[in-house]
């Protein structure tokens, strides 16, 4: 994953990954056109459809390849790192121009990334990072995860205020994907404003993934309620799980937003939508339109131009009370 310590050994990769490219132009390429006028061809791997925040990601990576010109090759892995290899590796069969993915886990790319550098294809990675040589890929456009578990923290504190909530904080954290960038560094970023800001009252009773799902969600926050039925927030690393896990509340005759208080991460518009009725009381935004930024990072990368390692998208945090608002301009 990307961060302050490897950006100077990342920026002398990216100076390689440039110098193939622009070799990959200079001799014809192998990579799917020698450059010039010729349509890009881009190769995407796609983690799968698991929630709204997905799905617009994929919307918005299809419309602005089709908006560019480019010719997409697309694939859905179901969530499995297997499915996204195979596509990967055909992508290079298939000698596209360049890669990109979201990698469903941070760890287990390196040697499918090494056949890119050889077929002299780069790869562009989008929404997730990952831990490999940071040689072997261009870029990443996507989020500050760690930010966004800082933030949902921060907002944590202001729910609790607003609720009037004093003493002890009983906290259920539902994890997104095992393995998942995402799920990662949003619990380590709400752990770092946990430890050194609520130390003595906040405390992490019980933690397990859903999956980023709604139904994993709801198993889960359902379990949780039988093992804590005292729990007093719910922080779900995304919208679609914290949705589900209002589903188990209600059913255990709990009010969610009152009785339990809940903070999401995404922003989709069900999310807003639970939000605008009470149930959860804050939002973390996390970008999925991509698309744009990955389109013109594509181009750049297919020139053989030296792009940023990180580019990070704009987000804005949401309080219950802004909801209703906010629903009529939300995006996706
Ligand atoms: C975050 C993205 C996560 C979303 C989930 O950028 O990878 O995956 O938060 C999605 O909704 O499933």
């Amino acid at each position: 994953m990307l961060n302050r310590r490897n950006f100077l050994t990342a920026a002398i990769g990216v100076a390689a990954a440039g110098t193939l490219a622009a070799c990959a132009k200079e001799d014809g390429g192998t990579s799917g056109s020698s450059g010039g006028s010729k349509t890009i061809t881009l190769g995407f791997s796609q983690v799968g459809s698991e929630s709204g925040w997905r799905s617009a990601n994929t919307d918005s990576v299809k419309s602005a390849a089709k908006e560019a010109g480019y010719n997409l090759k697309f694939s859905d892995a179901q969530q499995k790192q297997e499915n996204q290899i195979s596509a990967i590796r055909s992508y290079i069969a298939q000698k596209v121009d360049v890669i990109a993915f979201s990698p469903v886990v941070v760890t287990g790319w390196d040697a499918i990334l090494n056949e890119a550098k050889a077929a002299k294809i780069p790869v562009v990675l989008t929404d997730r990072s990952v831990e490999s040589d940071e040689s072997l890929f261009v870029t990443l456009v996507g989020s500050d995860f760690t930010d966004e578990g800082r933030r949902a923290a921060k907002m944590l504190e202001k729910v609790l205020e607003k609720a009037g909530h004093k003493g002890p904080v009983k906290i259920a954290q539902l994890e997104g994907t095992t393995g998942a960038a995402p799920a990662i560094e949003r619990a380590k970023g709400f752990k770092e404003v946990m430890d050194a800001d609520h130390a003595d009252d906040w405390k992490i009773v019980v933690s397990q993934t859903g999956d980023f799902t709604r139904a994993g969600g709801k198993q889960v926050m359902a379990a949780f309620l039988q093992s804590n039925p005292d729990i007093d927030v719910l922080f779900a690393h995304n919208d679609d799980m914290g949705i589900g896990a209002i589903q188990a509340i209600e059913a255990a005759g709990k009010k969610p937003g009152k009785d339990i208080l809940i903070v999401t991460v995404d922003g989709v518009k069900d999310g807003f939508i639970a939000m605008s009725e009470g149930k959860i009381n804050a939002i973390v935004e996390c970008n999925p339109l991509l698309g744009p930024q990955l389109m013109e990072v594509v181009k750049k990368v297919h020139a053989g131009e030296t792009v940023e390692r990180w580019i990070k998208t704009e987000e804005s945090d949401f309080m219950q009370d802004q909801a209703k608002d906010a629903l009529p301009t939300r995006k996706y």
